[in-house]
């Protein structure tokens, strides 16, 4: 059984999704992220960091949310979220894997949580706008990687990226250039949205 503590929204959507694909059972932990509950001591010592996701499974506390996604796909082969190794379509999901909770992730961050980055207050407005301006030059990327041969990261192949990729989409909602305004990440997350489990994640969550 897994147990994945999550908060509204946050960077669990992606693992949750996963889970649901999977179809296991497992048991959610709501953590109230605006009521500061990940910074509690009990929260703490399963996740130092003060960040949801994690999850247990037996022995086993993990986070990092791409490793998660990573881990349940190793585990539940059957769901078909991932190239296995020797699949010659696994170098490519390990790389947009990667490379999105490293450089797209990262950067969103810096558009929420200018302060996180940079104390003095004069700074955070540059900070800001020079984020928006890296994630116009990434959602540019991705709709070109999505246009040809498309739909998805993998092409014709649909992969736990593609719920990554989605998942960071809807932390753009409140930037001048949202990711739906690309025409196919546009197309991608209508796609991904249809998904039963995507579709069952947000309603669980209660987003939209
Ligand atoms: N690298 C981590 C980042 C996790 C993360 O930033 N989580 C946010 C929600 S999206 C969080 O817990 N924020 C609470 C806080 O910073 O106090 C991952 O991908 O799992």
């Amino acid at each position: 059984m897994y147990t994945l503590y999550w908060s509204t929204g946050g960077a669990n959507m992606a693992p949750h999704a996963v889970l649901n694909e999977i179809g296991c059972p497992y048991k959610l932990v709501f953590v109230d992220s605006k009521k500061g509950e990940q910074r509690s001591a009990g929260y703490r010592a399963i996740n130092p960091h003060a960040r949801v996701p994690t999850l247990v499974h037996g022995k086993t506390v993990m986070y990092e949310a791409a490793a998660i996604v990573l881990y349940l796909c190793e585990r539940h082969p059957e769901a078909k979220l991932m190239p296995l190794p020797g699949d010659p379509d696994r170098a490519h999901f390990l790389q947009w894997l990667m490379h999105l909770t490293n450089t797209l992730q990262e950067e969103l961050s810096h558009w929420w949580h200018e302060e996180a980055y940079v104390e003095d207050r004069k700074c955070h407005a540059p900070l800001k706008a020079t984020a928006e301006k890296n994630l116009d030059r990434m959602w540019r990327f991705f709709d070109g990687v999505l246009a040809a041969p498309g739909p998805y990261l993998l092409g014709k192949r649909f992969s736990a990226a593609d719920i990554y990729l989605t998942m960071l989409t809807r932390w753009s909602r409140d930037c001048a250039m949202p990711a739906w305004r690309y025409p196919n990440v546009a197309r991608l997350i209508e796609r991904v949205k249809a998904r039963p489990a995507y579709a069952r994640m947000m309603e669980q969550e209660a987003i939209a």
